[in-house]
């Protein structure tokens, strides 16, 4: 069955030195690299907020990074500002091989609601239109790596296994932010959607 590699956000911004840094996040690049060549087709994905984005902290008065609010859509967490648009952090890894990708998915440009999946923003119900992009293809296995592992590597993995594709996560090629165990429980609730972790 045709297979490929989806690099979630593998970006300067959460790698050390970045706004929303993952620890050890700039050690998955080279094993990244390293996994391509196994697959039919390499996507990447990219964290692409707008400057007013509701996710970043310094939009709602007073909040603190890595609290949680409300929103129409259910709780989200405000993150520290991140990924903005065309910003020298929004962008790859100089490490990552981003010659490699047949495709490159943006996500999280709309101002009101955030995006961790890459095939549906928080809502659960807004389409990226990634999964047309891999049915057309006949892309149906799905090994997923890279930033962060317990939010957006996660969240796509887990949307994936939901809409039946066969879906791995390569867990040393990903690095988790672990905000209040949220590592654990993506594992747990990865297992419960039936993602594969190797
Ligand atoms: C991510 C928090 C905010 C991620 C993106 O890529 O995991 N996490 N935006
Ligand atoms: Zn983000």
């Amino acid at each position: 069955m045709p297979k490929a590699l989806i690099v979630i956000d593998a970006q300067v911004d959460f790698c050390p030195g970045g706004r929303l840094a993952v620890e050890g996040g700039d050690q998955i690049m080279g094993p990244v690299n390293d996994l391509m060549a196994d697959y039919d087709a390499v996507v990447l994905t990219q964290d692409w907020h707008p400057e007013d984005h509701s996710s970043f902290a310094d939009n709602h008065d007073g909040a603190e990074p890595f609290s949680t609010v409300d929103m129409p859509y259910g709780p989200q967490v405000l993150w520290p500002r991140h990924c903005v648009i065309g910003s020298p952090g929004a962008a790859f890894h100089p490490v990552l091989a981003v010659d490699v990708a047949d495709m490159i998915l943006r996500k999280g440009y709309r101002p009101d609601i955030d995006s961790y999946s890459a095939f549906f923003e928080n809502d659960h119900k807004t389409r990226t239109g990634l999964e047309g992009y891999l049915r057309e293809r006949g892309l149906l296995e799905l090994d997923f790596v890279g930033l962060a592992h317990d939010f957006c590597v996660a969240w796509s993995a887990i949307d994936a296994a939901k809409l039946g594709f066969t879906v791995s996560v390569i867990e040393e090629a990903t690095r988790a932010i672990d905000l209040n165990g949220s590592r654990a429980s993506a594992q747990e609730n990865m297992r419960a959607a039936g993602v594969t972790l190797k």
